[in-house]
């Protein structure tokens, strides 16, 4: 059997700036294949679920206006209507799942966003990874969240995070949250059989896998960009399932494309250490 790796599309379509995000796209199917996996982009297009895009739906999720992004609430609506829609981590776990699809592979994770108490904004993502026994490789979650709280909604749900290389949990753009991860893998072997463990119970598995060195950020400056981001979406009023797309091009901008730079990377790494623990779960 050959080892698959999911992609989500929200990155694609909301994520990342035209062109990067096609490039990135591109980029991240061939690290999967570099590593000896098969890569598969999930979408949903025209009534369907797609599990593998072609390179034309890979064009359409990058540069057509109005792509819907994905959960999971919004799965069935967007099948009913035809229209064109890109997974969140939420709803490519749980296609993967369906698929038979055991690792996945993404920028971060959604998880608890600051001022949750407020707004009970939680992603759907963590949920969904709870109940669908998927790895997903990720950088942790994104730093315009709340860190701390996200790392205890996982553990209330039950869901292992596995520095990889690392006891902390990544940030993202940056190395480390300062966070303490009570379970580590240093290398995808061991990834794997943590992974298949846990699998083999009906449920998933992060593995959080720092940016590479040469692009992570200082976790001050991403801090100070962050809080500055968070400023802007509340004056503008963005709210909801616009939040983090809304922060994530603030940030961009704010960073003179550092933050998207390192963005870029990690998806990249993350693509090619998820081939590589998939290759490994195989054999398991
Ligand atoms: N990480 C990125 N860019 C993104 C996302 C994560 O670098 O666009 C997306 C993922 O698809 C994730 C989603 O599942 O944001 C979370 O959105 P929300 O907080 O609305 O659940
Ligand atoms: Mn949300």
């Amino acid at each position: 059997m050959k080892a698959v790796v999911a992609l989500e599309s929200t990155v694609i379509s909301h994520g990342l700036p035209r062109p990067t995000n096609l490039e990135t796209a591109r980029r991240c199917e061939q690290a999967v294949r570099a590593a000896g996996a098969v890569p598969k982009t999930i979408a949903i297009a025209d009534g369907r679920i797609v599990v593998g895009a072609d390179d034309v739906l890979l064009q359409r999720l990058a540069n057509e206006d109005g792509v819907a992004k994905a959960s999971l609430r919004d799965i069935a609506p967007l099948l009913a209507r035809g229209a064109l829609g890109a997974t969140t981590v939420a709803a490519t776990v749980s296609i993967a799942a369906e698929a038979g699809i055991e690792v996945m592979a993404t920028g971060g994770i959604g998880g608890v966003h600051r001022g949750a108490d407020r707004t009970f904004d939680v992603s759907a993502d963590l949920g969904a990874i709870a109940r669908h026994p998927v790895c997903v490789v990720c950088s942790g979650a994104k730093l315009v969240l709340d860190l701390p709280k996200t790392l205890e909604m996982l553990e209330t749900l039950g869901v292992p995070v596995i520095g990889y290389g690392t006891d902390e949990l990544p940030a993202f753009y940056v190395r480390s949250s300062g966070l303490h991860l009570p379970h580590r893998a240093d290398d995808a072997p061991s990834a794997a059989r943590i992974a298949r463990a846990q699998l083999e119970r009906g449920a998933g598995i992060v593995i959080a896998v720092p940016v590479p060195d040469t692009h992570a950020m200082d976790r001050a400056e991403a801090e100070r960009s962050v809080a500055q981001a968070i400023e802007q979406a509340e004056a503008a009023g963005v709210a909801g399932a616009a939040v983090t797309p809304y922060l994530l091009r603030a940030l961009g901008e704010g960073t003179q494309g550092r933050a998207l730079a390192a963005n870029v990377e990690l998806l990249k790494h993350n693509a090619a250490v998820a081939a590589a623990i998939a290759t490994e779960l195989v054999s398991l």
